[in-house]
């Protein structure tokens, strides 16, 4: 009987259930198909509720592992018709734990058995189940077709979150971002429908995807443009520490090289800050990846170099292929094991900023933001990091792309600014000070500019403690009233309901 109900629509359901007199379970609708499916109290619930993010802890009231997109429709069909927020998971690394959803009680979704990789020669379109970690995507595509997509470091990332709200990496100044790769998708709206999104079929779908996926469906498919990967990269990484007075003038530096018109789209850089060797120092990393041709690489960062103090440690440069550029950057294997898919974790709290790349950040907030680092950064009982990473300027292909041609917004940046804390040993708990240390971070730079400064916030490093009115514009900016009329027309009663996802006009429930 539930199965024949099943089929019927969203709306047909939601007035008809009451008559039904008691809801059935959850348990009693999934339990009886084929179905991989966790619930609490369960052998493996607590394994497969776990977040990456140990600081965080959400009950799910069951995880599921469909192997087709027509059993995703099945699994959200039974939560739309149970009131139940659905939610996708891919690789899980959502630094707020929204592939658990971000609260109690949802239904989650684990795309891990959707995960064939296949390209067409012919055209270089890549077809990728949402399952997928993006160092396996990396492998495959190199093994199938010699090609390349552009996405981040961390090879255990899924493309479902990565490609949902970015996906950046060093080819990201010459490619894009993952999302900007997106030429199609297979997508499970609220009431269950499949549908394609593309150019074509769906646009309004096909915007909102690429930049706020979760909150309009779940893809089971991404087709993916891919381009020849580079023959030669070329990783490169240097070490300065340094006392304050030099750090302020190091950062300084790297601005203004950042600035620089000299910089190709073939290069992509950022500079991480972290606690120095000596007390009060703080160690400059400048690392990154060339991928023109390797003679040409050293003229780019020269003057960089040459401005900057003696190094502290020995340089690394290292020209290699294609994969064994993504290990380097990694800093490991690129290929998932089940045992390193379910084991990797950290216990954290990150924020971001992205900074206009029509307006240097000011002398002053250089200064506050190397103080905080050099003075609380050595009190903190955390690990901490700051990336500078490079995503404009104006060579770069981020932002050649009008912010109103994708739901993703954040478009004309110098740097998108990482601030990251963890606990000590990577393990629970979290230290409360680590939320004030972060919070001093970001207040030293927004403190120390005018009113008018355009800063943004990048959603892949999804930061839960924004405020609503902070994270509509930091994240969506002038996109998000038409995220909203989409949401209304393709999910009004908030099937795909989460912490930070789009909200509908006037709820109908
Ligand atoms: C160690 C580490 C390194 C990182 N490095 C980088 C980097 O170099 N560059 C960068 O850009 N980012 C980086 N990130 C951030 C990363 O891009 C995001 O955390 C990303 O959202 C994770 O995707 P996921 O699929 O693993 O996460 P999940 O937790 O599975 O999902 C994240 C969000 O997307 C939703 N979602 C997942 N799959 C789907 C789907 N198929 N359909 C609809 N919604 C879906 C989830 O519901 C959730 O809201 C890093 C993160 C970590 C933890
Ligand atoms: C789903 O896929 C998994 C992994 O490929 C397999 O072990 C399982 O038998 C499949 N389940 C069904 C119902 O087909
Ligand atoms: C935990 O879950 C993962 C999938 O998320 C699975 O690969 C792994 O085998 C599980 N481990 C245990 C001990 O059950
Ligand atoms: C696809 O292209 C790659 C590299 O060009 C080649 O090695 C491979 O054999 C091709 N595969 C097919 C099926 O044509
Ligand atoms: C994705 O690519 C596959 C294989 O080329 C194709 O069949 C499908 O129609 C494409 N989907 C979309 C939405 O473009
Ligand atoms: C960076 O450029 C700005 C503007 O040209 C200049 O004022 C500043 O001194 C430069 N920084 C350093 C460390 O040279
Ligand atoms: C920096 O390195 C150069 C060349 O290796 C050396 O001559 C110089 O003394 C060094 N400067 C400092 C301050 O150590
Ligand atoms: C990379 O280059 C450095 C020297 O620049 C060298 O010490 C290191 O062994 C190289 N690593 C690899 C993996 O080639
Ligand atoms: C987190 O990862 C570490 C290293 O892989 C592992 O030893 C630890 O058991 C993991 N913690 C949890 C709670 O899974
Ligand atoms: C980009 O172009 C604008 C307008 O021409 C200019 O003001 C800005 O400095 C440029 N930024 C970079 C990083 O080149
Ligand atoms: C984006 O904005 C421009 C004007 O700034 C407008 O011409 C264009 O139609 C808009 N595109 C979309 C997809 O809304
Ligand atoms: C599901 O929602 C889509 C988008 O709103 C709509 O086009 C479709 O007709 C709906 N399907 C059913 C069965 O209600
Ligand atoms: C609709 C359906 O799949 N029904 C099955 C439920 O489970 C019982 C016992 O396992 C089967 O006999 C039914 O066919």
């Amino acid at each position: 009987m539930m199965r024949q109900l099943l089929t019927f629509s969203l709306f047909a359901l939601c007035t008809i259930k009451s008559a039904l007199g008691d809801t059935p379970s959850l348990q009693s609708i999934l339990g009886n198909n084929s179905i991989e499916v966790y619930f609490p109290g369960e052998p493996g619930y607590q394994n497969v509720s776990q977040a990456f993010n140990l600081r965080l802890h959400f009950e799910p009231i069951a995880v599921a592992y469909p192997n087709t997109t027509e059993q995703v429709a099945e699994l959200v069909k039974a939560g739309a018709f149970l009131q139940v927020p659905v939610t996708a998971r891919s690789g899980g690394h959502s630094y707020a734990a929204y592939g658990l959803g971000g609260a109690n009680g949802h239904l989650v979704i684990d795309l891990a058995n959707i995960n064939e990789i296949s390209v067409d020669n012919s055209t270089g379109v890549a077809t990728v189940g949402t399952g997928n970690r993006i160092g396996d995507i990396a492998i495959a595509l190199f093994d199938q077709a010699g090609r390349a997509l552009p996405h981040g470091t961390c090879s255990l990332i899924g493309i479902g979150g990565h490609a949902s709200f970015g996906g950046y990496g060093f080819t990201s100044r010459q490619w894009g971002l993952t999302l900007d790769n997106v030429i199609g998708a297979t997508v499970v709206l609220a009431n269950g429908t499949v549908v394609e999104a593309s150019e074509t079929q769906n646009p309004d779908l096909f915007w909102a995807v690429r930049g706020a996926a979760p909150s309009f469906g779940i893809v089971t498919h991404f087709n993916f443009t891919t381009y020849v990967a580079p023959a030669q990269p070329t990783f490169f990484s240097y070490y300065w520490s340094l006392p304050l007075e030099q750090a302020i003038s190091g950062i300084s530096l790297y601005q203004n090289f950042s600035f620089s018109p000299s910089i190709p789209p073939e290069i992509g850089f950022e500079m991480d800050l972290t606690k120095g060797t000596n007390n009060g120092e703080i160690l400059l990393n400048l690392v990154g990846s060339y991928y023109g041709s390797p003679d040409q690489y050293s003229a780019i960062v020269q003057p960089f170099l040459d401005a900057m103090p003696n190094q502290t440690a020995p340089a690394q440069v290292n020209v290699t292929s294609w994969l064994d550029n993504l290990v380097l950057l990694a800093g490991g294997p690129i290929a998932s094991t089940p045992q390193s898919r379910a084991s990797e974790n950290n216990t954290f709290y990150a924020k971001s900023l992205t900074t206009p790349s029509d307006q240097p950040m000011s002398e002053e907030a250089i200064t506050a933001l190397a103080s905080w680092m050099s003075v609380e950064g050595w009190y903190t009982p955390t690990d901490w990091f700051v990336q500078l990473e490079l995503y404009g300027g104006n060579t770069s292909k981020i932002d050649t792309i009008p912010s109103n041609a994708t739901a993703y917004f954040n478009r004309h940046d110098l740097w998108t600014i990482q601030f990251y804390t963890s606990s000590a040993d990577a393990e629970p708990p979290f230290p409360r000070e680590g939320f004030a240390f972060l919070d001093g971070l970001v207040a030293s730079i927004t403190a120390n500019e005018p009113e008018s400064y355009a800063y943004g916030a990048y959603p892949n490093y999804v930061d839960p403690r924004l405020p609503p009115d902070a994270w509509h514009t930091l994240y969506f900016g002038s996109n998000f009233d038409r995220l909203r009329q989409i949401k209304t027309e393709l999910d009004p009663y908030g099937v795909f309901t989460f912490p930070q996802s789009i909200p509908p006009y006037e709820p109908l429930l």
